[in-house]
């Protein structure tokens, strides 16, 4: 019977949440311990632990059809690539945020991209640097690091870095400034974005209905309350993205009915306090686990 192959970080910052979102979607797996690769045992989809590094040239070379990996990573590959064929982000995941910057050294005058014209960028992700620069114009000298690329400044190797930072400690304690914004990245699943061969195809499909369902539990709450039926429009226009609230009479109460509905954003307090507000009493905020439109 044919199978599908994920690759994900084996360890590192996006190993724990890759797996827990494969765990959601209902997959176990046979795990070897310090092996690269776990049977999947109820569902036909194997996994392959490797470094992030390796995921999007795995995918193009066709050894697993899917892989998590961070768009920082999967872009610098596809500039890497010229457009990189055979590589194509399916779903963007909500873990892995960070964003790369460029930073000066705190006492440097160059406030942005702008003042980078000839300057030496020392960074990890060479080409991803390079294109999103020379959108704005800006040719810089890029100084190509396997990593440590915060301590470049200090050696006088480079004058600012492109790095990945999510809360500024690391530059804070090297003493750089972060100057500019170049990309925003998350964690993503990718393909292949060509068809799958016929066995495969429906696996795919089988599959990402349900991340799509994780993803969308995962911002949904389901709402219950009470309200006088005079109220119901207001209601719904505070439930947050609230779509055919179903209404249910309550027994004795003709003027007041139960609402239930699936909110597809956030619930938060200042919600509950306009629904009470509103007349609304008896209301309940519910995870919601899984969801399959
Ligand atoms: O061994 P392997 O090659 O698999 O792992 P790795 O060391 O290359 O990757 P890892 O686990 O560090 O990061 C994997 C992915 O997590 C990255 O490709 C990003 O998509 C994402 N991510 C999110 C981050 C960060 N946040 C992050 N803060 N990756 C790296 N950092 C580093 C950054 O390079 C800098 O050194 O953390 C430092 C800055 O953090 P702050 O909090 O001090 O700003
Ligand atoms: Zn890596």
């Amino acid at each position: 019977m044919s199978r599908l192959r994920v690759a994900i970080q084996k360890s590192g910052r996006l190993s724990e949440k890759s797996l827990a979102l494969l765990q959601s979607c209902g997959l176990r797996f046979a795990r070897s311990k310090d092996k690269l690769f776990w049977y999947g045992k109820d569902f036909p989809v194997d996994l392959l632990l490797v470094r992030d590094d390796d995921i999007p040239r795995m995918i193009m070379g066709g050894v697993c059809e899917l892989g998590i990996v961070g768009e920082n990573v999967a872009n610098e590959v596809m500039l890497d690539r010229n457009g990189g064929t055979g590589l194509s982000s399916l779903r963007k995941l909500d873990f892995g945020h960070c964003r790369l910057s460029l930073a000066v050294p705190e006492s440097s005058g160059i406030s942005g991209a702008d003042g980078l014209d000839g300057k030496r960028v020392a960074t990890t992700y060479p080409a991803l640097t390079r294109e999103l620069l020379s959108r704005q114009g800006i040719e810089a000298r890029i100084v190509e690091l396997a990593g440590s690329v915060e301590i470049a400044p200090g050696l006088g190797t480079a004058d600012a870095i492109a790095d990945l930072v999510s809360t500024g400690t690391t530059l804070r304690a090297n003493h750089l400034k972060e100057v500019e914004v170049l990309f925003e990245s998350t964690a993503a699943l990718y393909g292949t974005g060509q068809a799958l061969p016929e066995d495969k195809q429906p696996l795919l499909d089988r599959l990402l209905a349900r991340i799509d369902g994780v993803l969308q539990a995962q911002e949904s709450k389901y709402v219950m309350l009470h309200a006088p039926r005079a109220a119901l429009e207001r209601i719904a226009e505070i439930l947050p993205g609230a779509e055919h609230p179903t209404l249910m009479e309550l027994e004795g109460t003709p003027d007041r009915v139960a609402v239930h509905a699936v909110c597809r954003e956030g619930v938060f307090w200042e919600h509950l306090e306009a629904l009470k507000g509103a007349g609304a009493s008896a209301i309940l905020v519910l995870p919601v686990e899984k969801m399959l439109a």
